[in-house]
């Protein structure tokens, strides 16, 4: 059993005006964080961690990285908001580099990754239409079971966890689960003509970072070719650097019809997503047929230039490529009893617990805050060991032993 700890009167207080004042949508750890600076951040006694979650992958520069606040700031100074309304003298340059960047002729800029999601799946729809020629109302989504794609409506409709679904219904139709990495259902499911598009993630980040097999993404892109269906990468969680290449579907030469991204694209510092595609798909939707009041601002354009420079400039795919294997190495060396697998690409990896207590994983998220390094559960019995991009060779030993340390506790 992981030893009884109290919480600190500060950390109560703070626990307590949530609990009192706002939503319970969430089950956080107890712990209480004001500070953060590369791969660590501070709870409010001044305890330092290790941040093994990165906001879930949107902090891959690490915390409050100088050059992204200092755009930020500067920026924030200046312009942050003109709608769309009207031109800035950000949103042209931004573009311009972002498609460059990913070899895209446009992008279409949103701020959240679920808004991001609505938009490439809007595109897919039109596009089915307007170009594919698939009679009007009758578009078909191909997704897969165990996604995470984010929680409007819409988005729930194809979810198949029933925490995300369950009693929020009537749901949008038009779209069928068939299982992740299995090629022959998606094959089969493509011999519909009136299917759009196919969405994946290409490692199924909130499922427990299930990685497909070698070569899922390519056979599924050349299917999808064949079958005139958009190839459309939900890479807000793997993309960015997160699993060693600058987009997951890079691993295996893969192109995305429609290439979503989200999180890191602001480096954690406010919410920025992009969906790139080329012009025969981009320019189905004609002005005033889609937007959103933020969505490409110049303070988020601005920010998003830097953040985007900084994961090439400090070469932070190559460091979570190496990284990533020096981590799962020492977690396989731990050769833990209580360790069943350890899988993951780059620094986007998890551990699957195996003990006969059900709170196990959360017990050692427990022992692990109280250790000093910061992870959560996700679906009971996995633990997600993402930790910022520049982390270090040395820190990944630490880390490695405060897990070891934490894994004796259970
Ligand atoms: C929560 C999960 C992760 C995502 C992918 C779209 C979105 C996400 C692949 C939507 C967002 C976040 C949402 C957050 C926790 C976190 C999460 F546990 F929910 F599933 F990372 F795995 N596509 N993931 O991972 O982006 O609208 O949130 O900006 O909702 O609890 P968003």
């Amino acid at each position: 059993m992981v030893p009884a700890f109290t919480l600190s009167e500060k950390t109560q207080h703070y626990l307590a005006l949530e609990e009192q004042y706002g939503a319970h949508n969430y089950h956080p750890l107890p712990v209480v964080l004001s500070r953060g600076e590369g791969v660590f951040v501070w709870d409010v006694d001044d305890k330092r961690y290790y941040d093994f979650l990165s906001g879930y992958s949107a902090v891959n520069q690490g915390h409050c990285h100088p050059r992204i606040i200092a755009t930020l700031v500067e920026q924030a100074r200046r312009l942050t908001l003109t709608s769309r309304a009207f031109h800035s003298d950000l949103l042209g340059e931004y573009a311009a580099f972002i498609t460059r960047f990913f070899g895209y002729d446009k992008v279409l800029p949103m701020n959240t990754g679920v808004e991001a999601v609505e938009t490439a799946l809007k595109l897919c729809r039109r596009w089915g239409y307007a170009v594919k020629g698939i009679p009007e109302g009758k578009a078909k989504i191909i997704t897969c079971a165990n996604n995470f794609h984010g929680r409007t409506l819409n988005v729930i409709s194809f979810s198949t966890d029933p925490s995300a679904r369950k009693e929020f219904g009537p749901y949008m139709p038009g779209y069928e689960v068939i299982p992740y990495n299995d090629l022959p259902a998606l094959e089969k499911a493509l011999q519909d003509p009136h299917v759009a598009g196919f969405l994946v993630e290409p490692i199924q980040g909130e499922a427990g970072v299930m990685v497909p097999a070698d070569g899922y993404l390519a056979k599924a892109r050349q299917y999808c070719t064949d079958a005139n269906v958009l190839f459309m990468a939900d890479e807000i969680q793997t993309g960015l650097a997160r699993t060693g290449a600058m987009l997951c579907c890079d691993l295996e030469h893969v192109r995305p019809d429609i290439l979503i991204l989200g999180k890191a694209l602001s480096g954690g510092t406010l919410p920025v997503s992009a969906v790139l595609a080329d012009d025969e798909i981009m320019l189905t939707i004609k002005p005033g047929e889609h937007g959103s009041t933020y969505g490409g601002n110049p303070l988020a354009c601005k920010v998003a230039l830097t953040a985007l420079t900084v994961l090439k400039e400090e070469k932070m795919a190559e460091n979570a490529l190496a990284m990533g294997q020096l981590l799962r190495e020492g977690l396989e060396n731990l050769q833990s009893p209580h360790v069943k697998i350890v899988r993951g690409k780059g620094l986007l990896n998890a551990i699957v617990i195996k003990h006969a207590n059900p709170e196990a994983a959360w017990d050692l998220c427990l022992a692990l805050k109280e250790n000093g390094l910061l992870a959560k559960p996700t679906h009971g019995d996995k633990i997600r060991f993402a930790p910022p991009l520049l982390i270090n060779a040395n820190q990944i030993r630490d880390c490695i032993s405060i897990i070891g340390k934490s894994l004796d506790t259970l």
